[in-house]
């Protein structure tokens, strides 16, 4: 049985109360006690947005609450819009400058991520705070400055990263447009998000790494059977927590 259904299944068997009526004939829709915050990351053109709208429709097949996709940086924000004209309109910012103006963007939306948890929407999340981190100290500002503007922010419950050789994501529609798309530069990424990766095995949040460089439907077929192990988890009760700090919301 593919897993989905069969973690659909087993919910449907823990339910007491009536259940949604299905959505698709194979996947009955459920009602998850909280959403799960799931994040793709990875280096620039490795393919994150394309499976964020792939993952975005399975959910929104076998999910009552309508899931959510947000995309960091929002362009669409002020903060986003001046974002958008240091990375594609060549302005200069000072770099802790635009580090903060990253994490900015990022804190605009953490009520609003927390509010939908607690309500049963899962969001899919296009880059976090880990891409901040990442592309800042491959700058060279020191890693702990960069990690303590988003210490707070809603924590991930599933970090996916997409991972691909520097060189191989060059070879992608449109590469070279923005700022940070050098593979000299993309290869200092990737050693950090290494070294994150790193840590956040050693607390004990290990994130599920992806191999982006196959075609588009096996790279979805792998993010889906990470996805289905972490709604199984957000609902069966696990609290939303905060990232890098000790603080959580209790699951409804
Ligand atoms: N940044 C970001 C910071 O410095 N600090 C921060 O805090 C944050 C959040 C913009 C830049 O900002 C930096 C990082 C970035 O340099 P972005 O807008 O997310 O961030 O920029 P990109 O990563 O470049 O995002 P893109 O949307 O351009 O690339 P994606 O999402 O990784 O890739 P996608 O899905 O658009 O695919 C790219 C191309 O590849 C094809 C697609 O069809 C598309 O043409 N493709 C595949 N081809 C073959 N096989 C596959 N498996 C494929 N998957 C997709």
């Amino acid at each position: 049985m593919d897993p989905l259904c069969a973690a659909v299944s087993l919910e449907k068997r823990k339910r007491t109360h009536t259940l949604p009526l299905p959505l698709s004939p194979c996947l009955p829709a459920i009602s998850m006690r909280r959403g799960a915050l799931i994040v793709l990351e990875g280096l620039d053109r490795c393919g994150k947005t394309t499976q964020c709208g792939l993952l975005l429709e399975r959910l929104r097949a076998v999910s009552t609450a309508e899931p959510q996709l947000l995309k960091f940086p929002d362009r669409e924000t002020s903060t986003g819009k001046l974002i958008h004209g240091y990375l594609a309109e060549g302005q200069q910012v000072h770099d802790r400058a635009v580090h903060l103006l990253f994490s900015a963007n990022r804190w605009e939306k953490s009520d609003m991520i927390r509010e939908a948890l607690l309500a049963g929407s899962c969001i899919v999340c296009d880059r976090y705070a880990y891409s901040g981190i990442a592309f800042s100290a491959a700058k060279g500002i020191p890693l702990e400055w960069c990690r303590q503007c988003d210490v707070g922010l809603p924590e991930p419950d599933l970090v996916l990263f997409l991972d691909m050789p520097p060189g191989a994501s060059e070879k992608r529609a449109s590469y070279g447009e923005e700022r940070y798309e050098r593979t000299d530069f993309q290869e200092r990424v990737k050693d950090v998000f290494q070294e994150l990766q790193q840590q956040e095995k050693e607390r004990g949040c290990p994130w599920t790494i992806i191999n982006a460089d196959q075609s588009i439907e096996e790279v979805q077929r792998d993010i889906n059977l990470a996805v289905d192990a972490c709604l199984e988890s957000c609902n069966q009760g696990k609290p939303v927590a905060s990232l890098w700090s000790d603080e959580s919301t209790p699951a409804p």
